[in-house]
Order: C-alpha cells, then sequence, then structure tokens
C-alpha cells in the first residue's frame, strides 16, 4: 500500500461558527480559530477541515454560497482568512476547505442572472423543467429538507431544481462552461495554499436527465429521487475531469462527502489508480438507528449490525481505496449520546468509542467537542432550534399527526442542531465561546464538560484522544495494517485485530454497561504482549485469554 500524508493524519471539524467568538458578537469567526490553534496542536491534530466561511445569506449555514471567493462578513476578511492559512502551516498542520458545488445560494450572481429570463447567459448554470400538465412540479421528488424539490420562478415560468432548501439550486454539471468555473475557483484556492478539500455531497452532481418519478411511500406527497442523482451517469467523467485539470496539480487531499454510496462504488471513487478522490466519507453507519421511515423515525441500534457495516467497509477498500473513519460532523447528533451511554458512563463509553474509531485502517475525523464528550441538548422548546433541517422535519411532522412529544423526542435524538451548540471552553458565562449572546445556547451540562477542565485532568477524555493520536503516528500498524473482525457473532463485544509486518493489534471494546466475558480466540498466537491504551486501570500481569470486561471498558493490545 502507496504511503500518503493525508493517510497519516487525524483530521479535525471546525464549525465555525460555533468554534470561538472572538470579538462578542455572539458568533464565531477566523479570528477565534486562530486562538485555539495551539489547543488543536495541542490534541495532535495534523489536519483542519474548515466548514464553509463563505459569503452566505445563511439559509443552511454557509452551506448556501453567494460568493466562493469571498469571507463571510460574520466570520472576518480575507486577511484573516490568510492569516489563519500561515498561522497553520506555522504550526505544520494542514488546512481543507469545504468545496460546495451541488449548489449554490439563489443569491449568487449566476442565479440572480439565470433567473431573470430564458436566454440570460447564465440560464444554463442551474437546471429548469417546465410546469407538467396544469402548471404542476416537472416531478414528484422530494428536498432533502422536506417540501419539492423544485421551485416555481415567476420570471421564466418554470420550475429549478433545488435537492436541498429552495434558496440552494443546484446547479448543472452538464453545462461545461460551468464546470470550468469551479474549476477556476477551486484553483484560485489552492494557488493561496489550501491543502485540499472535503466536497459537500459530491455524489449528487450527476442527474439521469429526463428526470423520471420517484415511487411515492407511505401516502407521502413526494418521493425520494435520490436513485436517478446519487451516483449518476456522468459522476466518475465528472470526477476524473476535476482531478485531471485541477487536483492533480497540487500535492493535496480529498473527502467526497456521498449518501447513499455502497463499499463497490467507493472503491470506484477511491481506488488508487483511478484517479478521482482519496477517499469519501459515507453513511451506511450513520443509518442504522433510522427506522423504516427515516432518520426522525427512531430505532435501537444493533451492535452486530454495526460491528457488520464498519467491517464491510474495512474490508472492500482493504487494498487500493480508502476509508474516512467518523461518528461525528455538524449534521450527525454527538456520538456519546447516540451510539454511548451520557449518563453514568459518559467518560468511559465516549473513551470505548473513540478507540473503536481511532485503531481502525483509514484517516480518522474528529468533531469539534467530540474530543470532551460534548453530548446532545434538550431544549424547552423548538424556539431554541436554529436548524433549517430542524425546523423542517418539525412541522412535517406535526403535519404528519405525530403529537408535540414524540416530535420533541426525535429532535432531541436525531436534530443536527446537538453538535452546533457551541463549543464549550471553560465553565465561565456561555462556556467561554463568547462574551456576548451566543447565536444558539450553549449546552446546560457546560460547568462540568469543558475543555478547560478536561485538559486539567490527566483521566480525561481529551487526554485519552491525544494519547490514541499519539500511538497512531508511534505505529505504522495502526495506520497500514490489515483488519480483521474477531468474534463475529458477539452482541456486546466489538472485537478486532489489525496485522502488519510480524506485529497484531488487538483492539477490545465492550459497547454496553454490563461485564460480558471476552474469550480470545486460539488462532490467534503471540509471544508478548503490551497495553497500547485502556480507558480502566488493568493489572500488567492480567491473562488476556479470557477475562470479564467492565462496562464499556476499551483495550488496546500490541501482540508480537
Ligand atoms: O449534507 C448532505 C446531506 O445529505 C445532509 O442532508 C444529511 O443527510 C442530513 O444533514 C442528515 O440529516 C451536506 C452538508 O453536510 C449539510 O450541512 C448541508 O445542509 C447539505 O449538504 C446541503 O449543502
Ligand atoms: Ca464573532
Amino acid at each position: 500500500m502507496k504511503h500518503s500524508w493525508w493517510k497519516e493524519s487525524v483530521v479535525y471539524q471546525i464549525y465555525p461558527r460555533s468554534f470561538m467568538d472572538s470579538n462578542g458578537d455572539g458568533i464565531g469567526d477566523i479570528q477565534g480559530i486562530i486562538m485555539k490553534l495551539d489547543y488543536l496542536k495541542e490534541l495532535g491534530i495534523d489536519t483542519i477541515w474548515l466548514s464553509p466561511v463563505y459569503e452566505s445569506p445563511n439559509d443552511d449555514n454557509g452551506y448556501d454560497i453567494s460568493n466562493y471567493m469571498k469571507i463571510m462578513d460574520e466570520f472576518g476578511s480575507m486577511e484573516d482568512w490568510e492569516e489563519l492559512l500561515q498561522q497553520v502551516h506555522m504550526r505544520e498542520m494542514s488546512l481543507i476547505m469545504d468545496l460546495v458545488v451541488n449548489h449554490t445560494s439563489d443569491e449568487h450572481k449566476w442565479f440572480m442572472q439565470a433567473k431573470t429570463s430564458r436566454d440570460n447567459p447564465y440560464r444554463d448554470y442551474y437546471i429548469w423543467r417546465d410546469p407538467k400538465g396544469d402548471g404542476k412540479e416537472p416531478n414528484n421528488w422530494a428536498s432533502n429538507f422536506g417540501g419539492s424539490a423544485w421551485e416555481y420562478n415567476e420570471e421564466t415560468k418554470d420550475y429549478y431544481l433545488h435537492l436541498f432548501s429552495k434558496k440552494q439550486p443546484d446547479l448543472n454539471w452538464e453545462n461545461e462552461q460551468l464546470r470550468e468555473e469551479v474549476y477556476r475557483m477551486m484553483k484560485w484556492w489552492l494557488d493561496k495554499g489550501v491543502d485540499g478539500f472535503r466536497m459537500d455531497v459530491i455524489n449528487f452532481i450527476s442527474k439521469v436527465d429526463n428526470f423520471p418519478d420517484g415511487e411515492i411511500k407511505n401516502g407521502k406527497k413526494y418521493a425520494s429521487g435520490s436513485k436517478y442523482y446519487r451516483n449518476g451517469p456522468k459522476i466518475h467523467d465528472y470526477l476524473k475531469e476535476m482531478n485531471e485539470k485541477v487536483l492533480s496539480q497540487y500535492d493535496v487531499m480529498t473527502v467526497g462527502e456521498m449518501p447513499g454510496v455502497t463499499p463497490d462504488q467507493a472503491k470506484d471513487y477511491t481506488g488508487e489508480e483511478r484517479n478521482e478522490l482519496n477517499m469519501v466519507f459515507q453513511f451506511e453507519h450513520m443509518g442504522l438507528d433510522n427506522g423504516p421511515n427515516g432518520k426522525w423515525d427512531l430505532q435501537e441500534l444493533d451492535l452486530i449490525e454495526l460491528k457488520q457495516s464498519l467491517s464491510r467497509w474495512q474490508y472492500a477498500l482493504a487494498e487500493g481505496g480508502w476509508n474516512s473513519l467518523y461518528y461525528n460532523n455538524h449534521d450527525q447528533p454527538r456520538s456519546v449520546s447516540r451510539f454511548g451511554n451520557d449518563g453514568d458512563y459518559r467518560i468511559e463509553s465516549a473513551k470505548m468509542l473513540a478507540t473503536l474509531l481511532h485503531m481502525m485502517k483509514g484517516t480518522p475525523y474528529v468533531y469539534q467537542g467530540e474530543e470532551i464528550g460534548m453530548t446532545n441538548v434538550r431544549f424547552d422548546s423548538i424556539e431554541s432550534y436554529k436548524d433549517i433541517e430542524t425546523l423542517q422535519a418539525y412541522s412535517d411532522l406535526k403535519e404528519q399527526g405525530w403529537s408535540e412529544e414524540e416530535v420533541m423526542e426525535s429532535i432531541f435524538k436525531k436534530s443536527r442542531d446537538n453538535a452546533r451548540t457551541p463549543m464549550q471552553w471553560n465553565d465561565e458565562d456561555h462556556a467561554g465561546f463568547s462574551s456576548g449572546e451566543p447565536w444558539m445556547a450553549v449546552n446546560p451540562n457546560y460547568k462540568s464538560i469543558n475543555v478547560e477542565a478536561e485538559r486539567n485532568n490527566e483521566h480525561s477524555i481529551f487526554n485519552y484522544y491525544k494519547r490514541l493520536i499519539q500511538l497512531r503516528k508511534q505505529n505504522e500498524l495502526i495506520v497500514y495494517g490489515d483488519y480483521q473482525l474477531i468474534l463475529e457473532d458477539d452482541p456486546e463485544i466489538f472485537s478486532y485485530v489489525r496485522s502488519y509486518q510480524d506485529k497484531k493489534l488487538l483492539v477490545i471494546c465492550n459497547f454496553y454497561d454490563k461485564e460480558p466475558t471476552f474469550k480470545l480466540p486460539r488462532d490467534i498466537n503471540f509471544m508478548t504482549k503490551q497495553l497500547l491504551v485502556s480507558n480502566y486501570t488493568v493489572e500488567e500481569q492480567s491473562n488476556i485469554a479470557e477475562f470479564t470486561l467492565q462496562p464499556y471498558e476499551a483495550r488496546v493490545y500490541l501482540l508480537n
């Protein structure tokens, strides 16, 4: 397997609005990030992924971009951004930017032009279709945020496609001039020195061009059109072109966000010889606690399914592809609340989950606050929620007859705002995030869960993450070793072995608060064992052939 810097990196995602406010207006900003770079260096981070900081009307918190080459006023100026890049590089870290080119904001100058007339030169940068029958939408696709995926435009008497909010019109990648504009913009950032891109819903950019109706389910008004726009017919042509014209000319890393991608498809996107992307964010494990009716339909996670899912990805991309490893980002609830236990075993379970992920093969991603075990939030009323998807779901589910309690229970478990409450830096007002009123309320648990407290405690989650990250740097085995799931059928223990040259790594994680017995499979032979990390104190001489695990216990052994 070829060695690369991005395979050896640990990435930290910053959601700028909620990270650190430097000027007291309640909104996180670029100078705030600069203030915290030493903190990220201390944690051992190599690469920072910055969620969008571009000019935006903020219908979807910056994922609706009105100017790709300007910084959002609230976040600072281009000079601030340049200072950030320089400060990141000075600390020998890299910076990757969010590339959102499936859609723009409806306030982008291209769309402002495009919507004015059918013969405007920018018209074809977007996707337009005539009304069907007596003025209806061109097809029955639902937007990912609810409602129709089509919006009527008075001036041109037709509809434009928006797979997300109506303020996020989809770009038409069939148009070569549009593609060239995107490539030019990417080069402009790369020439400034950015080290790569995280590409927003990049497997949505090629649509099946006859726009067939989707299948209506459960009496819903709109259907999912996803099989007609995910991994569409020209997706590989576009990515190869982007690679040839832009990416291949720089030493950068790329990660494509890809809802609905399968392991086989991911192999094509990330195959070493294919010249497309380095890795993808897949969603399989993020859907395991969804019921048949999707994300708001709550379902208990089945550990066997999680083991099978993560292992399937480890095996599929073992040769010539590469995995990204994540539980958290700005769209997902907090992992300690979702997969762990944010009550009595918050610390143990956060460490166990981190162990499980960080010892796998792939590039690990840490989302801000994960490293201190930040949890989901339960705001008293829907008024405190800000996220467009959450607010839309609240009204849609109510309309479908859900009770207030049922809706709020789903929001407590799944809302994207769980990840977006301000970063908890200390136990002072607003958790040290801002001296003013934050744009979104701080999680009330900041008095006990915060960076300052974590840093001062050698047994903290933060110091455990630090240890896991160091281990990855000290052991090529953790980066490049082969993966093998063991104890496949155990319903409580997630355990696997990594092998590299003549060494093995044995990872043992108890996923629940019970005390199951671990039995080492007989075919795992070794002469010496060394405990690399654990979340409980382990006796030096303890026997690993068979032993009882404590609640959420995790251990990693190096076997020789
Ligand atoms: O997310 C893509 C995506 O599929 C999300 O809609 C995701 O499924 C959802 O948030 C889970 O409930 C990306 C960005 O990460 C997200 O923040 C944006 O809202 C979206 O694209 C549109 O740009
Ligand atoms: Ca600010």
